[in-house]
């Protein structure tokens, strides 16, 4: 491969008469923009202890009421991109929220699309589009694009969850925004009563394909459950992974990223091939390290961490004789769309 052209080797003179007028010469900077083989990722392998975040979100709880929050939200930053850029990957954004007892965090829609993944706590909701998604550990709640979403709180005891968002795309397209709103009026069907059987769907009074997001609650008590059913009636299977869908279509339950629930079995060691999309782990139950590149995380309940695109991964259940349950978000719908997907074994 040539040696291209330094922006040093040009006289002083013509550099300044192209920053004049807003012209930059391509072949000093054509290699960063396009390495060999293998793009340039900012996304470093990061970890995420909750007993590290959880003390200091519940003393963000003290620190700062909701009406000054709106969202108590501390961000899982990747320092590769810039803490302040409040990016865990390229295109993924990762937040632990805290709504204590009777707090209110009010209504809003924007254009990123979010997922909750419950981490902690009982007796919370969020009402999206109408629909009252209450919140158990390990369920997933999708807000869509564009949907009103507000989240309320019954119980008496904190209440955590995970949020995964695409805003950092949706920012880098100078198409982030949001709008306020009022309190939703709750209404009676719910996506999550409609499909809790696969296969059976109403007939009367329901609409079938009339909605993009169908299914906005996916109860964890599901996904475990059709996880060890298909552990169970396949032996041999050698990836015990569900992909949470939209049961309308087949296809991926949001437009841009894709969220996964993979079961580990008993002593069970998983090479997740190199592939284009970045990657989130979140561990729901039991215990699992997750090697990325050389870089090894040991993930105990409710630890959360990033693999960048291009590289494998090894997820290995710590335990002998119990099932590790591990939440996955990636970029796949996006890299998919764009054409840009590769899996490189
Ligand atoms: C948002 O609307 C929520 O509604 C959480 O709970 C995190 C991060 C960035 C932008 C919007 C929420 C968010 C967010």
């Amino acid at each position: 491969m040539n040696e291209l052209g330094r922006l040093e080797d040009l006289p002083v003179a013509y550099r300044e008469a192209l920053t004049q007028r807003c012209l930059v010469p391509l072949w000093p900077n054509l290699r960063a923009v396009l390495p060999p083989q293998v793009p340039a990722r900012k996304t470093r392998p990061t970890f995420w202890a909750y007993s590290s975040i959880r003390p200091l979100l519940l003393q963000a709880g003290e620190l700062t009421p909701i009406e000054k929050a709106e969202r108590r939200v501390l961000v899982l930053a990747n320092p590769g991109h810039g803490l302040e850029n409040m990016q865990a990957s390229a295109a993924m954004y990762l937040g632990m929220q805290l709504l204590l007892p009777g707090e209110w965090a009010p209504a809003h829609r924007h254009t990123p699309n979010a997922v909750r993944l419950i981490v902690e706590g009982e007796s919370a909701y969020t009402t999206v589009g109408g629909e009252k998604c209450v919140m158990q550990r390990g369920d997933l709640i999708l807000t869509p694009t564009g949907q009103w979403h507000e989240h309320g709180h019954d119980g008496d005891q904190p209440v955590v969850w995970l949020d995964v968002l695409d805003l950092p795309l949706v920012y880098y397209m100078e198409a982030s925004y949001h709008i306020d709103g009022q309190r939703q009026t709750v209404k009676p069907d719910r996506g999550d009563a409609v499909y809790a059987r696969g296969g059976m769907v109403p007939t009367v009074n329901f609409e079938r394909a009339g909605k993009p997001y169908p299914m906005l609650r996916y109860p964890w008590v599901e996904a475990r459950a059709a996880l060890l059913a298909l552990a169970g009636n396949q032996p041999d299977l050698p990836s015990v992974q569900i992909a949470y869908t939209n049961p309308e279509t087949g296809g991926d339950a949001q437009n841009i990223l894709g969220f996964y629930a993979q079961m580990l079995r008993p002593g069970q060691s998983l090479r997740l091939p190199a592939r284009s999309p970045a990657m989130v782990f979140h561990l729901i139950e039991g215990g699992a390290d997750v090697q990325i590149g050389d870089q090894r995380f040991a993930l105990g309940e409710a630890d959360t961490c990033c693999a960048p695109g291009y590289t494998a991964v090894t997820l290995s259940n710590r335990s002998a004789d119990q099932p590790a349950f591990v939440f996955i978000a990636d970029e796949s719908p996006l890299h998919r769309k764009l054409g840009v997907y590769e899996n490189r074994g």
